[in-house]
């Protein structure tokens, strides 16, 4: 953890407590069987001060998650989404990465999760660029993983939920060890599904093509972001499954996420994507992306909620 960060506070529950004070006990469920969903998200430094992004899209995404796990979330959505703007102002953050977690606390053990309290997380971290800082511009080196993404019926793909994440750390390690910065997944039919943490797209012949809800993806935010801009640039744009030697031959292929942002993808299994450097496509979205966020042009689709109400 930054040291910086643990001296922020953590909103727990319905009130801010230290940071060294946000604990859990060993026995709660959450720990024994993964039981929390969760959300990652970024608040942006712009011209107006600090604005996250799309926090109510995320928050409805967490209550959804948390839905497909029968778990009651006992605050509202515009509840967590103040303390998720609360969280920024109180710890003076002019930029940060926000993490809402809801899970299954303290109270008996056992698979059956009936009467356990559900706890609300909201935290702060500093979060520089998730696939390293050369990511951005350069693109990264990744692999196909040996690892399938979780299949339908097992669990939910479109839940955001701490246990999926298991799958996700198999997918991440045996890319890093193999000196990849990230493995990506096919599902169980053999389509190409996301990375680790990161919604994935291709371009060939002209078109975008992301893989549909139903092979196995995260609905992910980035991902809607992407479909939206690209189409008001007048890209064609289309969620349909992707064989995996698409991958070799497309001209461009870019990952997407809160943390992963859009980082070019410039070699996978070692081939060359394209030209083997960010390509133009790529670069065109990036900036939009970028710009939006970051508050440099007028946000169309008002997606930024500034933390100060500018
Ligand atoms: N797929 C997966 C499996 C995933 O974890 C993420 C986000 C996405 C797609 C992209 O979704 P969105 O953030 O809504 O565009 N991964 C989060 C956590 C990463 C982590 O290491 O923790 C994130 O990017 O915040």
């Amino acid at each position: 953890m930054n040291p910086q960060d643990e001296k922020g506070k953590i909103w727990f529950s319905g009130k801010f407590v230290d940071w060294k004070d946000a604990n859990i006990h060993v026995m709660s469920h959450v720990i024994h069987y993964g039981s929390a969903v969760f959300e990652g998200l970024r608040c942006y430094d712009t011209a107006n001060g600090p604005a996250t992004f799309r926090l109510m899209d995320h928050v409805k995404r967490l209550f959804d998650s948390a839905k497909i796990y029968r778990m009651q979330i006992p605050f509202s959505e515009q509840e967590v989404f103040e303390a998720c703007q609360e969280t920024v102002r109180i710890n003076n953050l002019k930029s940060a990465y926000l993490r809402p977690i809801a899970f299954r606390g303290y109270k008996t053990l056992g698979v059956d999760p009936t009467g356990i309290p559900i706890e609300v997380v909201v935290g702060a971290l500093s979060w520089g660029k998730y696939l390293g800082d050369e990511a951005i511009n350069d693109g990264v080196d990744v692999r196909v993983s040996s690892w399938t993404r979780i299949a339908p019926n097992t669990f939910p793909a479109m839940a955001k939920c701490g246990a999926n994440y298991m799958n996700s750390q198999l997918i991440k390690m045996e890319a890093m060890c193999d000196g990849y910065v990230e493995g990506i997944a096919l599902d169980a039919n053999g389509y190409v599904s996301e990375g680790s943490g990161e919604n994935i797209f291709i371009i060939w012949r002209g078109k975008i093509i992301t893989p549909p809800l139903g092979a196995s993806v995260l609905p992910g935010i980035t991902r809607d972001s992407v479909i939206r801009i690209a189409r008001d640039m007048k890209y064609e744009v289309c969620e349909q499954l992707i064989p995996r030697e698409l991958l070799y031959i497309a001209d461009e292929v870019f990952f997407t996420g809160s943390a992963a942002e859009v980082s070019p993808i410039r070699t996978i299994d070692r081939i060359p994507v394209g030209s083997g450097t960010r390509g133009p496509v790529t670069e065109k979205i990036q900036r939009r992306f970028f710009d939006i966020i970051e508050g440099k042009v007028k946000d169309p689709y008002g997606w930024l909620s500034y933390v100060y109400n500018k």
